[in-house]
């Protein structure tokens, strides 16, 4: 019988095989997915948030336990297809023009995701128009935006504007991270929200969507 216990475990440490494998066992003893994702790979990015937070894990064990996440995710998300209790919201996300740093949106995206937001991410060097395309698209709750430079963080406040020269702005809450950002820059350029880090940013959405 699948351990789910080390499952989550599994997850936490970063090992990829043995949480695909632990995932595979679980699904084939029938149990349910939603409960999996929900009860056992969410807790587990929870925990290794925390410890990130406490600073009693980094930046490659995030790494490590959001890629076993996601090889775990892979196998149960199949199985949700149609399952919409299962998406809490629809979140837009990339790395602005000019910019290349993809690592921390990475992680950003995979926590939102096991948290249970459907996530949309259209990689590093967005541009504006690709943005807007991408909300209406795909009617997103949050478009969460990324920058690690000095020089493409003012970028955002073209995204913001394009935004709201396309009639979106009063439907999709914006939030915005990246290292050189912080919450005064983003209230300046009209964001909803900033995190500083992928855990917070999971508080932060929930937050925009009132949810919990
Ligand atoms: C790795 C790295 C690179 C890699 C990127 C690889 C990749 N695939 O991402 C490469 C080698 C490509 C690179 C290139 C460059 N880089 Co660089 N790079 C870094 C480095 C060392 C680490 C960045 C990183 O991944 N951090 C780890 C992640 C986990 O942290 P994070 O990105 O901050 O993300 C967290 C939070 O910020 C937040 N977050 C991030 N995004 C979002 C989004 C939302 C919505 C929210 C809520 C939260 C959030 O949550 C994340 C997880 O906790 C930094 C130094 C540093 N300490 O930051 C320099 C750094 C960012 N780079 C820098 C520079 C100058 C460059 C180059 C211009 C160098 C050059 N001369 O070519 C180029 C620019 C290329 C370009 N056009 O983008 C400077 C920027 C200086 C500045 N103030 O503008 C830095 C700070 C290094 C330095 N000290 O000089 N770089």
């Amino acid at each position: 019988m699948a351990d789910l216990i080390q499952l989550k475990d599994s997850i936490v440490k970063g090992r990829l095989n043995d949480a695909v494998d632990l995932t595979r066992v679980a699904l084939d003893e029938g149990t349910d997915p939603q409960l999996l994702i929900t009860d056992y790979m969410i807790t587990a990015m929870q925990e290794i948030g925390q410890k990130f937070q406490d600073k009693q894990a980094y930046v490659p064990e995030l790494l490590m336990a959001a890629r076993a996440m996601r090889g775990a995710l892979n196998l149960v998300q199949p199985l949700l297809v149609g399952e919409k209790s299962v998406t809490i919201g629809k979140i837009v996300i990339g790395t602005v023009f000019g910019d290349l740093h993809d690592i921390g949106k990475h992680l950003v995206a995979s926590m939102l995701e096991g948290c249970g937001f459907e996530v949309i991410d259209l990689g590093v060097n967005v541009s504006a128009d690709a943005f807007v395309k991408a909300v209406k698209e795909h009617d997103a709750d949050i478009l969460a935006l990324s920058a690690l430079l000095t020089t493409t963080m003012n970028y955002m406040k073209t995204v913001i504007d394009a935004m709201d020269q396309n009639g979106l702005r009063p439907k999709v809450k914006i939030m915005v991270g990246g290292a050189p950002v912080n919450k005064l820059f983003a209230d300046q350029i009209g964001a909803d929200g900033y995190s500083a880090n992928a855990n917070e940013a999971v508080h932060c959405a929930k937050q925009l969507l009132n949810i919990q």
